[in-house]
């Protein structure tokens, strides 16, 4: 096997935390079985007649696919029985998932999305699992919503599956954003992308053209002047990629820079941006700020929102540091 495997580089990190128990170990290995699961499931798609509607909705009134159901389960099923978890929050269930009676308890919480970017699997293209640890407060014996409402800062670890052309699992600890592709000859997953970065400068934006209409000022300004490139204010010429698929965005992010926003918008006055705060924007932000990015609501730095509710949505501007910083900027002169 070429380059150290996922199980071997967390072991090494757990060795390096003398009173570690080896709990958090045993939780990414799990971590890593569901991600496998999933990537299967995904991967034999029409073949197990996988692909479409399930015909129900999700609390956030969105249109469910089977995948969004199947992954659900899988992911449920994969980690309720581990003792390593007190609690569970999915983006596809209303309620908080309690662990049943029947198996131990752990110290820790997970928000997951179980298939981001699922409206992308009938075209066959890259989705991905995202997943955000919190530690349960003490004597929580029956943790509630309450319980995970906390800030993105006290994530301890965060990553994504994304299952696209390879397998890449992207974790941090907050020691770092490291990458690794799943190798199918052994089932592993080896460190391919050691000690991600993402460089300061971009000359690539993400954001969904058609909702422009509906952007602040601050987003408009920026975004026009991505547009107009050299013969604007800017020095260079922007290019733009939209995947709608916030795995393979933030993937190619931390591969090779940009911003990507998903920014508040009139669209629907009721909904303060699209993405939703502790399924996505916490644990993303949480990677791109390990690799030397930057992440803000254009407001406020999203790991220091106090969260109001288990599915609350944000507006979300991340990726390159100086491009984030130039968007904040626009905003702090618009107030
Ligand atoms: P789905 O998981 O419902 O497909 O949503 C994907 C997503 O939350 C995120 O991954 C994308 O960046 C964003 O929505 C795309 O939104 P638009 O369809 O409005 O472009």
């Amino acid at each position: 096997m070429k380059g150290e495997s996922l199980t071997q580089f967390i072991i090494h990190e757990q060795r390096r935390n003398p009173s570690a128990s080896g709990d958090f170990t045993l939780l990414l290995n799990d971590l890593a079985t569901a991600c496998k699961a999933i990537g299967h499931e995904v991967n034999r798609g029409p073949l197990a007649g996988n692909l479409g509607l399930a015909g129900s909705e999700n609390i956030q009134g969105e249109a469910q696919k089977k995948l969004d159901v199947i992954t659900h389960e899988l992911f449920v099923r994969s980690l309720e029985w581990t003792g390593h978890l007190a609690a569970m929050a999915s983006e596809e269930s209303d309620e908080i998932i309690q662990i049943p009676s029947g198996y131990p308890r752990g110290k820790y919480l997970i928000c997951f999305d179980p298939l981001d970017g699922s409206s992308n699997i009938d075209v066959n293209l890259s989705v991905g699992t995202i997943f955000s640890i919190l530690r349960c407060p003490e004597g929580a014996k029956h943790p509630s919503e309450a319980h995970f409402l906390q800030p993105g800062r006290h994530q301890i670890c965060a990553g994504f599956c994304i299952y696209g052309p390879t397998t890449i699992l992207v974790l941090t600890t907050g020691n770092g954003v490291n990458g690794f592709t799943l190798d199918r000859d052994i089932g592993e997953f080896v460190l391919t992308h050691p000690n991600m970065r993402i460089p300061a400068d971009t000359s690539e934006f993400a954001i969904n053209m058609s909702n422009r209409r509906y952007w602040e000022q601050p987003v408009q300004r920026y975004v026009e002047e991505c547009v107009k490139g050299r013969d604007g204010g800017r020095e260079k010429d922007f290019n733009m990629r939209w995947i709608a698929s916030m795995v393979a965005e933030i993937y190619r992010l931390l591969t090779r820079g940009g911003i990507f926003m998903y920014p508040v918008d009139n669209k629907e006055p009721n909904k303060p941006g699209r993405l939703r705060l502790m399924y996505e924007a916490n644990p993303m932000s949480f990677i791109i700020e390990q690799a030397g990015g930057l992440s803000s609501t254009g407001r406020e730095h999203i790991m220091d929102i106090l969260p109001e509710d288990i599915h609350q949505r944000v507006p979300v501007i991340l990726g390159s540091r100086n491009e984030v910083q130039r968007v904040v900027s626009y905003h702090l002169e618009q107030n």
